[in-house]
């Protein structure tokens, strides 16, 4: 069987007003990116005929610029889940206009297999190679690309030669089935191959192929600066002494880290501890401090849900399987972001907070309590299931007019049960085995910048001292209320609240 060549604009017209789509990718890594710039265009063309015309996406991950991107400006999202990097999203969904489902990413695929999330009507998978018997091969990411395919009712694939059919080799894919059915992901080493490297699916359900060579449109990551450096070599630091405490054994035990500056930071400095034998990386994004650090003997294998990586450095692991092909998987989101294996593994996780709380809380989603920054994304998978949970932030933003610890988190994503240690660039602390009065000790004491440190033991002098978790609940966000107010936290005056 060989399946309709049809155009993105083709291929996009079978989508209609009211559709719920699944795509394949994680980031924008992996992503279908032709037939959702088209989609844009039908819906802009609908609205200006007065028609309404509005979808529901469900992806692995964030997506790039020609998914959430084009589709939030022509306001074709009705619905979306999960975790996303958009400006544009992130401005529509503040104002209201987007209903957006912030979940953990483990839980997408086997949400949508619930039913919790209405049906999948048609999948859009990018693939590097599709098989007249239905075998689809993917690209730069697993995200929930298998789940898709099995619930849709149609399923169009974008072919895209940007992607080598190198790729074909790099898939691990595997669904677990469902409750009460369900057994044990049997992943015993971050290296094991449980599954295909395609995705099978019945081929009368591929209603087109869409050809295109369309780059992936992976996000540039500023400089590191002198204060993300600095977490870093705190992390480092903090890991070598854990090790030779025996706390962590000296084989050492995978790392998952999260996305960004610090991530990069980190790992660099991990990469260049002489005290740290060469590890294993259990995550969802490989970046491509990752790929340097394999190249270099440093890190031994990296399993992961996508290689979020600049173009050249997929290329440069495309041309080199040889070398790369026993040293690299990727897997869809369920499994890279296994609660069951996170625990099993003994994964250190390293994740970003926007603000920590003085008693170990973490928001890691909400500006202010109330915008949208990004999601949830896999930090709450890995954090809660973590052998050592780590979170990282600088201690201040805004040139100083915001402290990144205050007395209570103004949005909940991780709770004090889960979050082991705080990393800033002024120190670390150590949050394990301490009671809340012992953690607020130690997080003013290590992480807390010299402005705020005042301030926040200020703050304890105005509770009763004596509470399991003490507040003073008048008081718990008046650092919030005084950036609202004046603009800089540092202004917090005590007195009006004693
Ligand atoms: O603002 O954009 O105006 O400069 O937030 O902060 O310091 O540039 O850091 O880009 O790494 O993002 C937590 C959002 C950090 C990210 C978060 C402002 C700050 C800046 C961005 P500007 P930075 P990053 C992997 C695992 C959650 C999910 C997760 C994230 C902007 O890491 O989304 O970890 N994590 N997933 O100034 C007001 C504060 C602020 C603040 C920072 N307290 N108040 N503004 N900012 N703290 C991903 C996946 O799962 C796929």
């Amino acid at each position: 069987m060989s399946f309709n060549r049809i155009s993105a604009a083709e291929a996009a017209s079978l989508i209609k007003h009211g559709y719920n789509i699944g795509l394949s990718g994680f980031t924008p890594a992996g992503t279908a990116k032709a037939v959702t710039a088209e989609l844009a265009k039908i819906a802009e063309a609908e609205h200006a005929k007065g028609n309404p015309f509005q979808v529901g996406i469900f992806t692995g991950a964030s997506t790039g610029e020609s998914c959430d991107g084009v589709l939030t400006r022509a306001k074709a999202i009705r619905y979306r889940a999960p975790y996303t990097t958009n400006k544009d999203f992130r401005m529509a969904v503040n104002n209201g206009e987007i209903a957006y489902n912030d979940i953990h990413l483990s839980q997408m695929a086997q949400e949508l297999r619930y039913g919790f999330m209405g049906q999948v009507d048609v999948a859009i998978i990018e693939a590097c190679e599709v098989t007249d018997d239905g075998k689809i091969y993917l690209t730069a990411a697993g995200g929930i690309a298998p789940t898709v395919c099995r619930l849709a009712k149609h399923i169009i694939v974008e072919l895209n030669a940007a992607h080598s059919k190198a790729a074909m080799g790099l898939h691990d894919v595997y669904e677990p089935l469902d409750p009460p059915y369900r057994r044990e992901i049997p992943i015993y080493q971050p290296s094991d191959r449980i599954g295909t490297p395609y995705i099978q699916v019945d081929p009368k359900k591929i209603v087109g192929v869409v050809e295109t060579n369309w780059p992936d449109e992976a996000r540039a990551f500023s400089a590191a600066d002198p204060v993300t450096d600095q977490i870093g070599r705190n992390v480092a630091d903090f890991l070598v002494s854990d090790m030779k405490r025996g706390i962590i054994p000296s084989t050492f035990l995978p790392l998952q880290s999260g996305v960004g500056n610090i991530a990069n930071a980190v790992l660099g400095a991990l990469g260049h501890s002489t005290a740290i034998p060469a590890f294993n990386i259990y995550t969802e994004v490989i970046q491509n401090a990752v790929i340097g650090l394999i190249r270099d003997g440093r890190v031994k294998f990296a399993s992961g849900c996508s290689l979020t990586v600049t173009n050249d450095c997929l290329n440069e692991v495309y041309n080199d399987m040889k070398f790369f092909g026993d040293k690299l998987v990727l897997r869809p989101s369920e499994i890279s972001n296994s609660p069951e294996i996170v625990r099993r593994l003994g994964i250190i996780s390293i994740n970003t907070a926007i603000e920590a709380d003085i008693y170990g809380n973490v928001n890691s989603t909400h500006i202010g309590g109330t915008k949208m920054m990004n999601g949830i994304g896999g930090s709450g998978d890995f954090t809660r299931n973590a052998y050592i949970s780590i979170f990282t932030c600088p201690s201040v933003t805004k040139e100083g007019r915001i402290s990144a610890i205050v007395p209570m988190v103004s949005h909940h994503d991780h709770s004090e049960h889960d979050v082991n240690i705080i990393v800033t660039e002024q120190g670390v602390a150590d949050l394990r085995g301490k009671s809340p009065k012992e953690r607020a000790q130690a997080i003013i004491e290590n992480c807390v910048h010299p402005d705020y440190k005042n301030i926040l033991w200020d703050y304890l002098k105005l509770t009763d001292g004596k509470a399991q978790t003490p507040h003073a609940i008048r008081a718990a966000l008046g650092m919030h209320a005084e950036l609202a107010k004046s603009g800089d936290m540092r202004n917090t005056d005590w007195a009006q609240y004693a």
